[in-house]
């Protein structure tokens, strides 16, 4: 019965977008008035050659709605994809909150999960070095729940007031719109060096974390400190986590600028399609919670989003998995016009005094009211509660909903007081009782002062190719900076988190020494090194570089073990025919050398062949064979694939796996895929 309730109250959101879609396969072409079309090749003229006519409603209509098409873009958060699925519970809830969908072990709430990058524009590339945003949206039988997070658990700034400079420096600058979907300009990091609370964040921004591998493989932070609320009114302050089950895991710097050329869309498309291969996306939902009597109890404030809460210090309990398991059935209608908002919350959730979030809880109604057009957006499909809701609100651009009745105001006797308001017993939310006190101020705590603590608590955790590809992020970002001024502030900056850093970084930069000291800390969070994640071989992506004449048996029992473990592979060759084995069987072609490129893969399974034009197909195989070499990447060669290995001149350096003369070759090679990277290669070919 009760499994029978779960899975309508999962069909429901899919049901109610059902209510609102339209096919058009098979049906008559009409205007939008209803009225059939003759002719949508030419529009109405007096004679053959003559002026179009006013008259023609059907060429006016269809220009009108074309003209109108767009609406703005977010003005962060631009460029996004989503996707549905279901969050199940694993345990209750009860004694931190009566948030109703985290009551009993097994319930599942339909979600609706919009991942984005931050700078750039609608069309920018998605593998541009930025914070990801990590959007989800609970349909729960108690309202809608937002957890609008981001992949990095800190913030830029600690003041919501701030955020227009933030974003006004980080973006294109206005004299020129240069440069697109980049912090690689003087503006944010002359940002960055005047306003240094920046420190911690700019840390995560310059790390692997900023060029995540895809959507599948990074973490997910709410970020602001919250609260859940039990039903007795106990409170505890709590921070949200998204833990992907496949581990985090990140691009290469110059990978990912390649791929910004190969395949602009990466990202999106993978997200799009591992879920058509039914490679469903999860994610475990984890909490840290703070007893309110231990507010004060750390050398960080716990309202402050530029500070983490260390894992080791308040450990994250896992409470349930997310589950994405469907694409849309229109971008605009669901990905853009889905409208998320950090308010959005349900009984047994509520706010923290984090000035962050406070500002936060201002803007995110006040933009969407711009970008959708009115008050009205609540209705759209997408944006819909699944439980029923009714007031007294009315009218405004675009009412869908024709309400009944002749009240409209509350308190009333006409409509018997209704709709009418709930205790909270009954379900009505009751914000939490908060104890305020103080002078009408602005200004901040001195408790937010330190920002350099945690940004070295964060250069500490990393492992020594994690600190090469900081050094190395800051030397291509603050390199680009025009302005010698900016790039000596900021070499004057990073002192403060490591002085070997920063003096390393100023003789890249063709700055002075920096002057000051490393903050003295010590310690480290192991949780925050990639090094320590989780690695599986499931989804990642072998590109089988074939020519014709081929060994059938040896690489029809890889493919068989690529499958066992769940690796996706693509089989690439000169021309998409088919290509045949010694023995003539055929192997279907996915990509040609042109239509893919190493960087969209994982790892390599060398083969080779013949060819027709076999010195191209030897220098192609050459070609990606180098690449995926010079990004650390795992290549397996089997027995004729040898000599196209030898050709790049490279060392057999880790990561590097023969067939010949190795039984356990497929096991073997599947193991150096999981691994995914050999940061100790010597890729200096
Ligand atoms: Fe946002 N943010 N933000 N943000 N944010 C928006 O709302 C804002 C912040 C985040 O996929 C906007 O509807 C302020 C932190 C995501 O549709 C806007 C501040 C975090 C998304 C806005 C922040 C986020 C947004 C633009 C500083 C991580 C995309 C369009 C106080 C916890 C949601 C929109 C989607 C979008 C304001 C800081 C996450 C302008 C004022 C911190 C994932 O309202």
């Amino acid at each position: 019965m009760d499994n029978q309730k779960n899975n309508d109250e999962l069909n429901k959101k899919e049901q109610q977008l059902e209510g609102f879609t339209v096919n058009n396969d098979g049906k008559k072409m009409t205007t939008n008035q209803g009225v059939k079309i003759s002719n949508d090749e030419d529009s109405l003229k007096a004679g053959l050659r003559g002026p179009t006519l006013m008259e023609d409603f059907h060429f006016r209509e269809k220009i009108t709605h074309f003209d109108h098409e767009r609406i703005p873009e977010r003005v962060v958060h631009a460029r996004g994809y989503a996707a549905h699925g279901e969050f199940e519970l694993y345990e209750s809830m009860t004694p931190f909150t009566k948030a109703g969908f985290l009551q009993k072990p097994g319930t599942k709430t339909p979600v609706f999960v919009r991942f984005s990058n931050v700078v750039g524009s609608l069309g920018s590339q998605d593998t541009a070095r930025d914070v990801r945003g990590f959007a989800v949206k609970f349909y729960t039988p108690d309202g809608n729940f937002d957890l609008v997070g981001n992949n990095i658990p800190v913030f830029f700034i600690q003041d919501a007031l701030k955020f227009p400079d933030l974003i006004h420096a980080a973006k294109p600058e206005p004299h020129n719109e240069i440069p697109q979907a980049a912090t690689a300009h003087d503006t944010f990091w002359d940002f960055v060096a005047n306003n240094q609370e920046t420190a911690h964040m700019v840390m995560w921004l310059m790390s692997d974390r900023a060029i995540p591998k895809n959507f599948r493989m990074m973490e997910g932070f709410g970020v602001n400190t919250f609260r859940l609320v039990n039903a007795d009114g106990h409170s505890k302050f709590v921070k949200f986590h998204w833990k992907p089950i496949l581990g985090v895991h990140s691009l290469v710097w110059n990978e990912a600028q390649q791929i910004s050329g190969k395949d602009p869309d990466f990202q999106r498309r993978d997200l799009w399609e591992s879920i058509e291969a039914g490679n469903f996306v999860e994610y475990e939902l984890g909490v840290q919670m703070i007893d309110p009597a231990d507010e004060f109890k750390f050398d960080f404030d716990i309202l402050d989003a530029t500070k983490i809460w260390p894992e080791e210090l308040i450990p994250v309990k896992k409470v349930g998995k997310l589950t994405l398991n469907r694409n849309v059935n229109n971008v605009f209608a669901e990905t853009e016009q889905v409208a998320f908002h950090p308010g959005n919350v349900i009984p047994g959730i509520d706010f923290s005094n984090d000035p962050l979030l406070q500002g936060r809880l201002f803007s995110y109604l006040d933009t969407q009211l711009l970008r959708l057009g009115g008050p009205n957006f609540t209705e759209i499909p997408i944006n819909r509660p699944l439980c029923p809701f009714h007031n007294n609100q009315r009218n405004g651009f675009s009412r869908q909903m024709i309400n009944v009745g002749k009240v409209s105001y509350h308190k009333n006797s006409l409509a018997n007081n209704t709709p009418s308001t709930s205790t909270a017993a009954e379900g009505g939310y009751v914000h939490y009782a908060d104890k305020v006190e103080g002078r009408v101020i602005q200004g901040r705590s001195q408790s937010f002062n330190d920002h350099f603590s945690q940004a070295r608590l964060f250069w500490n955790s990393m492992s020594p190719p994690e600190k090469q590809h900081i050094l190395d992020a800051f030397t291509f970002e603050v390199g680009k900076v025009q302005s010698r001024s900016v790039r000596q502030q900021v070499v004057n900056m990073f002192v403060h988190v490591d002085q070997a850093l920063a003096t390393t970084l100023a003789d890249r930069l063709g700055v002075n020494p920096p002057k000051g000291m490393q903050v003295n800390i010590t310690a480290s969070s192991p949780a925050l090194s990639q090094k320590n994640t989780t690695f599986a071989p499931q989804t990642l992506k072998v590109g089988i570089l074939i020519g014709k004449n081929f060994n059938a048996a040896e690489v029809n029992q890889m493919i068989k073990t690529f499958k066992r473990y769940g690796v996706c592979y693509k089989v690439i060759s000169e021309k998409l025919n088919p290509v045949s084995s010694l023995d003539g069987a055929k192997l279907q072609v996915d990509e040609t050398f042109l239509t893919t490129a190493p960087v969209l893969f994982d790892s390599l399974y060398v083969v080779g062949g013949t060819a027709t034009d076999q010195a191209k197909f030897n220098s192609d195989m050459t070609d990606y064979i180098r690449q995926a070499y010079k990004h650390y990447k795992p290549i397996g060669i089997a027995s004729s694939g040898a000599s196209y290995f030898n050709a790049i001149n490279a060392p057999i350096g880790p990561g590097i796996l023969f067939a010949t003369g190795n039984p356990n070759f497929g096991d073997d090679f599947i193991k150096i895929i999981t691994r995914q990277r050999f940061w100790d290669r010597d890729i200096n070919i």
